[in-house]
């Protein structure tokens, strides 16, 4: 099924008839969304046969089916993905030749997909690539917002929001599918085993083809809109009132208008929980339904199907497939007993904020007959295990703990690095890991090396071919070959060129947008990832502060130059967040004002962090930030994009930094902080954090020059709540690891002060890193979690 090649000519033909027949315009008259839609369709076209053939060949094989289901995707741009992907991106730029736009301008012109938060949405993205270039046939479901994550501004250094707007352009990518819909209920009233729901929307299909590497398979992301099941209020319009009679399909909309901002932090509401069961209801009904064209007995669905939960949030999938197959006939025991064979559950998460409760009441009324599935299958398990202790419990105190619901429905559990998956058998699942042992494995993340690497490091991925030749990007684990070449002369001399230039691109775009001039010669050293405190953003700028203070005692000295870059979204609601973006955006006003420092330090905080600015930052690094108080980040995702392109790690024994580390080798990380362990140990002593800054002169120098109003010279108290915070709670524990950060970053400036050293680690790291391939990762939920092979 290998994809036929195509010529720049064929391609330019195809993009010219699609200008011409599908947008309708002429060449002298083509605007850049028209040049970048044609593109888009003609690309398309090419996707759409694999599509076809990958679809045909499961029902022939009859193969095992994966069903991915997630609240979030955060797939970014897809033309460039598609394009390379494809092989075509070389042929894409020449067929434009004389025409018009420049294939990268084209590429920069599309808006980012952003329907996800963070990392649990990007990895979700990266495993459906994963899944397509393994030839899995698997299919993503979700919800289609109107709005993806807002758009981060500034304003006199606070974040201000506004929404998103993707679809406000066609949105090549995707095909509607009108035929395929679905009716969701909510509320109204339960008599026995049958529900006579109060309201429901429709949810109508859009379907968006994943192509894998080199453009062999092609699976879909089906991504659902909410739709009114009657558009007008027939009455109401009768009757004159015009406006009202279309209430119900505003209200319907409203399930899919917007991705809920928060990321690992549950908010609670009952559109949150409505958005959840819409996806979810549509997601099985569409699966039973495909499985019912070649299967009768229900009985056997785990023969045919295997569906991941993506975290707790399609949590109600458990008694939703339950209600579906009571329907199909099957009693509830029977029922209960094939959906557990059939779900598995992410966990991606330890913190207690993130963990969904919803209360009886809200669930009694949003989804009445699924309150009553949950307490028959609490009672059920509770029967299954008599001895067991009350608090493993699905309700309690009046809450449904999605969490517990998740795990007693799933045939396997995991966590997402090897750390994790042990907190979670130690703690929030202590108890149900002892009734189930077994059930519970880890699966560590990865990216996908052929957005992460292929296409946004087009100098090292080239010369990465150029070196041990190609394949790597489907066989990441060769990257190893690189190692023998590290001390040859003309591999040293052109992996340091090609860091060289993804630098230089970076300063002259931070130029642009932030007016700030950075030395492509100074270390670039970047944090991105969502504002959270438990990350410590707050620290990384606390430590900056720190090095600006010792600059200007000694402005003589022998500074390395540094440039600090930040990038990330605070939640809207997330009052300390905002305050630390606020911080940052000051200090870096700051600092990059200051004469004295005469550019040895340089703090860039672009607004908007979303997935393009990361293929532009991680190339371009030379320290990655990873830094969070140890136990809190579950794995971490962007730590293994800046190793696979050669950026070494300040970081603590977190996530999945601890795997990275033992691959790239100690001698080639920079760690420092306390463990997990001693984490918890230190919690436990009263005043640790008085303690922790009475111990450190510079710490208490850097709060103290805070605390002045240094930074905030206009309202000089703005930054008492943070440094009080500090001194009396600090519950991530920044004065505790503070000093061994510190120290950690003057080892990095002695490390820089030996170029051909730093080069050797730094592309140690590229070469060590081939584990982190999401491919790995897929593997391992196939073999371990869902017994499935590949079709092709
Ligand atoms: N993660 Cl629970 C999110 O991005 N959002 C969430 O709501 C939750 C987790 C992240 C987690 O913080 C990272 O450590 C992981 O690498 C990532 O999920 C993917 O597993």
């Amino acid at each position: 099924m290998a994809l036929d090649g195509i010529t720049p000519q064929e391609l330019r033909d195809a993009v010219l008839w699609h200008l011409t027949y599908t947008l309708g315009k002429d060449p002298g008259h083509a605007s850049l969304y028209d040049w970048r839609m044609a593109m888009s369709f003609s690309l398309r076209d090419r996707i759409v046969e694999p599509w076809f053939d990958s679809t045909r060949l499961t029902y022939e094989t009859g193969a095992k089916r994966v069903y991915y289901l997630s609240l979030e995707f955060l797939i970014g741009k897809m033309l460039n993905d598609a394009a390379t992907n494809l092989g075509l991106r070389d042929v894409a730029e020449r067929a434009l030749e004389g025409l018009g736009p420049r294939f990268d301008e084209l590429v920069a012109d599309e808006p980012d997909a952003a329907l996800g938060n963070g990392g649990l949405g990007r990895l979700a993205a990266c495993f459906m690539e994963s899944l397509a270039t393994l030839g899995v046939p698997a299919h993503g479901y979700g919800i289609r917002y109107e709005h993806g994550l807002f758009r981060q501004r500034f304003e006199g250094g606070r974040q201000v929001e506004t929404p998103e707007d993707w679809l406000k352009q066609k949105h090549p990518w995707e095909f509607e599918r009108p035929e395929v819909a679905y009716e969701i209920g909510f509320k109204g009233s339960v008599h026995g085993d049958s529900w006579s729901p109060g309201e429901s929307v429709m949810a109508t299909a859009h379907d968006m083809p994943i192509v894998g590497w080199q453009g062999k398979w092609a699976n879909t992301l089906r991504l659902w809109a909410a739709e009114s099941t009657n558009l007008l209020d027939l009455d109401r319009f009768n009757a004159g009132d015009y406006t009202a009679a279309a209430e119900p399909e505003a209200l319907a909309r409203t399930i899919s208008r917007v991705l809920y901002p928060d990321d690992t932090t549950y908010a609670g509401k009952e559109l949150r929980l409505k958005q959840e069961y819409f996806m979810v209801s549509a997601a099985l009904q569409d699966i039973l339904r495909r499985y019912f064209v070649t299967q009768t007995d229900p009985r056997q669905l785990h023969k045919h199907v295997a569906i991941q939960l993506n975290d707790t949030h399609p949590a109600i999938a458990g008694p939703e497939l339950i209600r579906l197959l009571m329907k199909r006939g099957l009693t509830f025991e029977e029922g209960a007993g094939v959906a557990e064979r059939v779900l598995n559950y992410t966990n991606h998460t330890l913190l207690p904020e993130a963990l969904e409760r919803w209360s009886t009441w809200l669930m009694g009324n949003v989804l009445p007959q699924h309150m009553d599935l949950i307490e028959r299958l609490d009672d059920r398990h509770r029967k299954a295990h008599p001895d067991r202790p009350k608090h493993v419990g699905i309700v309690q105190n009046n809450e449904v703990h999605m969490g517990n619901l998740a795990f007693i429905m799933a045939n396997k559990v995991n966590g997402v690095s090897a750390l994790h998956t042990d907190l979670v058998k130690e703690t929030v699942f202590a108890d149900l890991h002892a009734l189930h042992p077994g059930r519970i494995v880890n699966q560590t993340n990865g990216v996908t090396p052929r957005r992460w690497l292929k296409l946004a490091n087009p100098a090292l991925a080239t010369l990465i071919t150029d070196t041990i030749g190609e394949g790597w990007e489907a066989d990441l684990d060769r990257l190893q070959e690189l190692e023998p070449h590290i001390g040859d002369n003309g591999f040293a001399t052109a992996f340091g060129a090609a860091k060289r230039a993804n630098k230089v691109a970076l300063s002259n775009w931070i130029g642009e947008t932030t007016g700030i001039a950075t030395d492509p010669d100074a270390i670039f050293d970047i944090q991105i990832k969502r504002i959270h405190e438990y990350k410590r953003q707050l620290m990384n700028i606390l430590q900056t502060v720190a090095l600006w203070h010792r600059i200007r005692q000694d402005p003589d000295g022998d500074w390395v130059p540094r440039v600090k870059i930040f990038g990330g979204k605070s939640a809207p609601g997330y009052a300390v967040a905002k305050e630390i973006v606020h911080l940052i955006n000051d200090v870096a006003a700051v600092i990059n004002a200051d004469p004295q420092v005469k550019g040895l330090l340089k703090v860039v905080y672009p607004p908007n962090y979303n997935v393009s600015m990361a293929e532009r930052l991680i190339p371009a690094a030379d320290l990655s930030e990873q830094i969070s108080t140890a136990g809190k980040e579950a794995s971490g995702t962007g730590n293994m994009k800046f190793a696979l392109n050669g950026t070494p790690t300040i970081g603590t024994l977190d996530g999945a930094n601890v795997e990275i580390r033992e691959r790239v080798g100690a001698e080639n990380f920079f760690l420092f902080g306390m463990t997990a362990d001693e984490v918890v140990a230190r919690r436990r002593i009263p005043d640790h954090a008085r303690l922790a800054i009475e111990a450190s002169q510079t710490l208490r120098d850097v709060l103290q020059i805070v605390a002045e109003g240094r930074f905030s010279p206009d309202d000089p108290d703005r930054y008492h709540g943070i440094v009080d915070r500090m001194w009396h709670h600090d519950y991530f524990l920044v004065a505790s690891d503070f000093d061994a950060f510190d120290a950690a970053q003057s080892r990095v400036d002695s490390a820089w002060r030996d170029p051909a050293g730093w080069q050797r680690m730094a592309a140690l790291n590229t070469a060590r890193v081939g584990y982190f391939s999401s491919d790995r990762t897929i593997r391992g939920y196939m073999a371990d979690i869902w017994d499935v092979t590949p079709a092709s």
